[in-house]
Parts: structure tokens; sequence; C-alpha cells
């Protein structure tokens, strides 16, 4: 990277360029030849005892391990208590053993092949797991910790997520210029050049919420030092790199070419030297016995983010139970006049933000919220419960819809900033709401990392539309949907994705929820056992949560029972748009007090639940489209004859609830209403499980729009005929007469 920082250039110049600043002491040599016996003897202490094995060996750089030691010593040495690492798999074995420290024996007994897992998950290869160590560090004799992150295959992905876990470590330790955590990034030379995240990530790296004041990039460039046995061990490169590996096969050995130079300038005797190899060899042969003891894997003692407390001692959430969600009258009155105040003197806002503030005024006289002050007593709550609150994304400060507002600007003072939400009370956590560069790939991999740190934050990252998210695809598969079936990681992230089928064309329309839903690990075909702790096993089991809130007090209520649960999940929010704004999609105080709860389901509880014999439809339906179904259905004068069912945790599905809904209108037609086209949105998802309910005796029904290969039509005419039509099709009543299933 071309540097234009005079500073920095004449620093490198000083500590690299100058003449014989190279130079080590005596003492220094040896630990050098000391350490490279280490790095390569292991490897090929492998490499006897597993020829057949894939374990991605360092060798043809085994420098890297002297080089990564000297790093953590002098970081150890200028106050530097925690360091946060991420690498790829080549070496990764050799560092867990010889930087990290882990336990030879628990890294030799992942070779063998009867090692059965006792964690839940699928578990990972062992080249992809991570490692949390403190140690005292013997070159300086101080305490430090060192942290490997899991990473997927997927090169460089881990390197935002190191970066966020970094910061996070950062920000509780109140360490505001990086002086006791910092990270170390170690790239392979083709994929640092060629995988864009590491872009993303560097330009994370002076935005002040996100900076983590410098960061070790080691990158181990092949042009400079080579593979020896090419990809992995299992690979012939001389099949494609004949003249090549003729020469790299020639090459002596780094270990051999410094020990003959020591040797011969009498810095070390033959003897020794012989000594240092056999001692480290009887270390891993003592450490091969013992692994031999080792029939069961526990992925638990390879945790990266371990956090004390949390769980009880044998890794279990404390309680299988979650207290209400609700917070009392006085709670919600308060922070709604906060919200609605601008707590600073002599600050002058937008004449514009002063309406909409003298509005919350009066929705809180009112006791009633919108979508945003939902969002704000939530996360006013938690604030007040010592729980740190970070939202994060493009524009989020004021919102993508601009209804948010949670940083006031002086229209008078530039860059002079108000954030009413750290004024709350005296005692409170802190808020932080950052408007992040224009990436979704690094900054939902820093947002994951983030909250990987803490299980009492609550972390969110907002997708400016909820299609954005698919830049970022490699955080959400290999990360949050599969984190913790690898790697027993819980995460608590929160997606915030705007979504909503509004006219606005292909993009800016779907945050493709059929995704998320494919990807969630509840199975469809089975009847599940409903015990009285129904709700939270099913949220315990899962790999995430899918939610479609149609109310803003149930947006309040699932924020809050995030982190009210005794574990933590990953929750994706499709959050509205058009919504934000509907007169009708207000709640009252008396749905969020305490003592009231999320609802996963809302039943019909109009005309049509009152007679339920009666009812010839029920229409099942999540989101937005809800209110055009209210809206069509008072036209059509259909209230005693359609009930209206609202899911809103989509998945894990909420098989109990529906059951009870199913059965009160044993008479009716069962239909599910999307907004968004077939073959998108949630069809494909709740179809099978509906039918599961009912035995495949009923048939459920689809309306909403056709099959389609973009999300949304650009044009707004199209947009509103098929709106039209299926809502036709919702409200006719001899729709599928005679039809089959
Ligand atoms: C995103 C991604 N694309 C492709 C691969 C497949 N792959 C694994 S290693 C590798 C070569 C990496 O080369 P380099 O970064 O120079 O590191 P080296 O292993 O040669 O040290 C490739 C293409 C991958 N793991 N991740």
């Amino acid at each position: 990277m071309f540097i234009n920082d005079v500073e920095q250039c004449q620093w490198i110049r000083q500590k690299f360029e100058t003449p014989g600043v190279m130079k080590f002491t005596n003492e220094e040599k040896r630990t050098l030849l000391a350490r490279l016996v280490r790095s390569m003897r292991f490897e090929d202490f492998l490499a006897r005892k597993w020829s057949s094995e894939k374990r991605f060996g360092l060798e043809g750089c085994e420098v890297m391990i002297p080089a990564l030691k000297t790093i953590i010593d002098k970081s150890s040495e200028m106050g530097i208590e925690y360091v946060i690492m991420g690498m790829p798999h080549r070496g990764r074995l050799n560092v867990l053993a010889n930087v990290i420290r882990k336990e030879l024996e628990q890294i030799f007994c992942q070779f063998d092949p009867k090692l059965e897992a006792a964690d839940e998950g699928s578990g990972d290869v062992k080249y992809h797991l991570g490692m949390y160590h403190e140690r005292i560090n013997r070159a300086t004799n101080k305490k430090i910790t060192l942290s490997l992150m899991a990473n997927p295959s997927h090169l460089e992905a881990v390197d935002p997520v190191v970066q966020g876990k970094t910061k996070a470590e950062q920000f509780y330790r109140g360490d505001t210029a990086g002086k006791k955590v910092m990270s170390i990034l170690l790239h392979g030379d083709a994929a640092f050049a060629g995988q864009g995240v590491v872009y993303e990530t560097f330009h994370l790296s002076d935005l002040p919420s996100y900076t983590t004041n410098g960061t070790i990039h080691v990158v181990v460039n092949n042009q400079v030092c080579y593979r020896r046995r090419g990809h992995n061990e299992m690979d012939e490169p001389m099949f494609t790199q004949p003249l090549m590996y003729k020469q790299i096969h020639k090459q002596v050995p780094v270990l051999k070419k410094y020990a003959d130079k020591l040797i011969a300038d009498g810095t070390v005797t033959l003897q020794e030297f012989e000594e240092e190899i056999a001692k480290y060899d009887r270390i891993c042969e003592e450490a091969y016995t013992r692994s031999k003891d080792n029939k069961i894997l526990h992925i638990k003692h390879w945790l990266d983010s371990p956090w004390p407390g949390f769980f009880n001692v044998d890794g279990e959430p404390k309680s299988m139970s979650c207290p209400p969600t609700g917070i009392s009258e006085d709670l919600l009155t308060h922070i709604g006049n906060v919200a609605s105040s601008v707590p600073v003197k002599d600050f002058k806002i937008h004449a514009g933000l002063s309406r909409i503030l003298r509005a919350r005024l009066e929705m809180t006289k009112n006791r009633v919220v919108d979508w945003a002050l939902a969002e704000y007593m939530a996360f006013g709550s938690f604030l007040k419960e010592g729980i740190h609150v970070r939202l994060s994304g493009q524009d989020v400060e004021r919102g993508t819809f601009s209804h948010r507002h949670h940083v006031l600007h002086d229209q008078e003072v530039d860059k002079r900033t108000c954030v009413p939400m750290n004024h709350l009370w005296e005692q409170q956590a802190p808020y932080t709401v950052c408007n992040s560069s224009l990436s979704e790939y690094g900054v939902l991999g820093f947002e994951l990392g983030f909250a990987m740190a803490s299980p009492n934050a609550l972390v969110c990252w907002e997708a400016q539309f909820g299609d954005f998210h698919n830049t970022a695809q490699c955080i959400i598969d290999q990360f949050i949907s599969s984190g913790q079936a690898k790697w027993v990681r819980h995460n608590g992230i929160v997606l915030l994705l705007p979504h909503g089928m509004e006219g606005m064309g292909p993009e800016h329309s779907s945050a493709r929820p059929e995704r998320f839903l494919q990807m969630s690990n509840d199975d469809s075909d089975a009847y599940p056992e409903f015990s009285e702790q129904f709700e939270v096993s099913q949220l315990y089991e899962c790999n995430w949560i899918v939610v479609n809130c149609s109310t803003p007090a149930n947006y309040f209520h699932v924020l809050r029972r995030q982190i009210l649960l005794p574990f933590r999940k990953p929750l994706i929010i499709l959050t509205p748009k058009s919504l934000l704004r509907h007169p009708e999609a207000k709640s009252s105080f008396d749905e969020m007090v305490s003592g009231t709860t999320f609802r996963r389901v809302i039943p019909e509880d109009g005309l049509a639940a009152h007679a339920p014999h009666e009812v010839k439809r029920v229409i099942f339906c999540t989101g937005k489209v809800y209110y055009d179904l209210v809206k069509e259905r008072k036209n059509q004068d259909l209230e005693k004859q359609v009930a209206i069912t609202r899911l809103e945790q989509i998945s894990p599905f909420p098989f109990d609830l529906l059951k009870e809904e199913l059965e009160k209108y044993p008479g009716a037609d069962l239909v599910w209403c999307q907004e968004e086209h077939k073959n998108s949105g949630y069809y494909d998802y709740v179809k099978p499980r509906f039918r599961t309910i009912v035995n495949h005796t009923r048939p459920i029904w689809y309306v909403g729009r056709e099959p389609a290969a973009a999300a949304a039509t650009g044009n707004k005419n199209t947009h509103l005929v098929s709106l039209r039509r299926f809502l036709d099709t919702a409200f006719n009543l001899e729709a599928f007469e005679g039809k089959t299933f």
C-alpha cells in the first residue's frame, strides 16, 4: 500500500532499512533457533504420524512462528494484555501449538478418526477451530491472553470479525488508544491481493466507532518463501509446476541453513542443536501417547470467546425460561420524554426535527408508540440495566427512512452533536450508534465479532435495504447461520433488514426472507412435543430466529427477549418501511408494560374470532400485508367470514400456537397470503409445516404474487395490479372450490 505520511515512511526506513538494524544478540539468536526447531519439527512430526492426512503445513515458511512469537513478546513488553488473531489454514495447527500453546495432545487427538463428538452441532475440521488461552509470556513474565478466532474456509472472511471482537474488547476495557488489546491478521499473498473483504476491513480502520488503533498484518508471501508440498499434503505440485518444484525440492530447509550458520559462528554447538531437536521430539512423542487416551472431542475446549459466568459450569444455559419482556409504565414514559427532547443547552435542532420530537412527546402523552419510539424504548430499557447497545450500518444514526434521529445535529455549530439516548440516566450503559462505511461484508463481519466479546450487549446491524445483505452472504452462511453448530459459539447479533413490496423496483424491496428460512434448522415434517417450556426450548434448539413483526410493541418485545433469554441466538428481523409511518401501525403502552411479552402469533381477535364455527376462511400472513388484508376485508364486508392471523415469529415455527388457531376454525379454508412472489417470501417454509400440523388432512392454499425471477417489479402499475389481483383471490371464498391438493 502506498504510504503518504512522511512520519510513517521515516519509521519504516529507521526500523527496517538502517544497516545492521536486524542484528541479534547471541541469546536472541538461540531463541530464534529454538523457535524454528519447534516450527519445523512440529510439521515433521505430523507428517511422520499422519502421512496421508491434510494438515495444511507451514513448510516453506517456518519462520512465521518465530516472527509471530517476536511480535507477541514485543507487544507484551509494551503493555499489551490481549492479542486476537485471525489466519487461514496454512500453518494454523503450528500456530495453535507453538504460538497459542494449545496442549499438543488436544491437537493430535483430532487426527483420530474414532474420536467421538461430545458437543452439540456438527463440529468443524481441525484446521478451522478457534482457541482462547491465558498464559504467562516467558519473555516478559507478564500475563497475556491469546485468542485465535475460528474461521471458515473462505479466505479473509474472518478479518472483519477479528477487528470487531478486538474493538469490543478495547471498548469494554476503556482501552481507547488500543494500548492493551490488539489484533494480528495473517494472510496468504494471493488471498490478500484478491479478496475484497481485505479492503473493506482496511476501510474501517480510521472510523471512530470501528478503529482498532492499528493491526499487525503478516502476509505469508509465496513470492518470498514457498510452499514445499503444494497447496496441501495430498497435492502433487509437480503436475502443474514441474520446474518450479524441482527448484523448491532443492532448497535446504531454513532450520538447517540457520543452524549451520550459528554453529559455524560459534553461537551454538552441534550438540546443543541436536539436543534442542531431541527435546522437542520427545515432547511431541509424550503428547502423542497421552492423546491416545482422548476418546471424546469437546469442541468447547476450542472456544475462542468464552463468556465467563453466563452459562453454568457445564456450559449449559442457567435456565430454560424467559421472563416477560414488558417494562414499567414509568420507564416507558421517561424514555419517551427523553426521546422527545434535546437534553443539552443552547442546541438548535432543525425545524423538521422539532416537529418529529413534538410528535414523539404527543405519542408519549397518549401512551402510544410508533416503530421508532418502540425501538427507543427497547434500547433505552437495556441501558438502564447496564446492557450496552450498539447499532451500526449505513446511515443508521438518522435512519435510512429518516425516522430514527438518534443523533441530533446543531444547526449552528458545525459537527456539534447530541445523542439523547446517552442522557437517560446518570448511571447507564453507553449507547453506540454509528454510521458505517459503505460496506456490508466488512461491517456485518465486524459487528458479528463485536457481539462475540460479551453476551451482555445488544449488537445490531441494519442494512440500508434488506436486499443488500447478499453482499455479506459469506458472513451470514459461514458464521451466523452455522457458527454455533461448527464452533459451539453463541452469538446474539441482530440483523435489521428493511423489507416490503412497495412498488420500488427489483431492489429496495425484498430482504429475501426465503433464504434465511431455507437455512433454518427446524424440521418441517416432525411434529414436536409440546411442553411448558416449548417456546424457549425451541429457541434453544434453533440456529437463528427469523421474525417479521406487524406492530411496534412486538418489535420492542422481540428486541427485549433477545437479551432476557438465557442463551444467545442470532435474530433476523424483517423491518418495515412504509409501516414506519402507517397510522394503524402504532401500539399502546398497554401492550408494552410489565407482564406483557413477545407474541409469536397474533390471532384474529375481531368478529370472526367470536363465532369461529361460522368462519369460511382463515388467512395466515406475516408483516405488512396484514394491513392490506384488513382494509380489503372491511371493504368487502367479510369480517365475520374471514379470520386473519399473523405469524410474527416465522422461524422457529410456532407449531403450538398455530395448532390452536387451526383447531379453532374447523370449517374454514386455510390460506397462506404473502405479498412476495411465490418462489420467495415464506410460502415454501410455512407450507410443509402447516401440513404437518393438520397431518396432511387439509390443504393450505397459496395467495400471493406469481413466481418471478426478479424480487419485484419496477413498474408501479404492475405492482398495483398484482396487489389487486391477489387481494381479490384472498377474499374470493369460492376461489379454491373443487380444487385438489
Ligand atoms: C474465498 C475463497 N476462495 C477460494 C478458496 C480456495 N483456496 C484455498 S487456498 C487457496 C490459495 C490461497 O493462496 P494464498 O493466499 O497465496 O495462500 P497460500 O495457501 O498459498 O499460502 C485457494 C484459492 C478459499 N478457501 N476461499
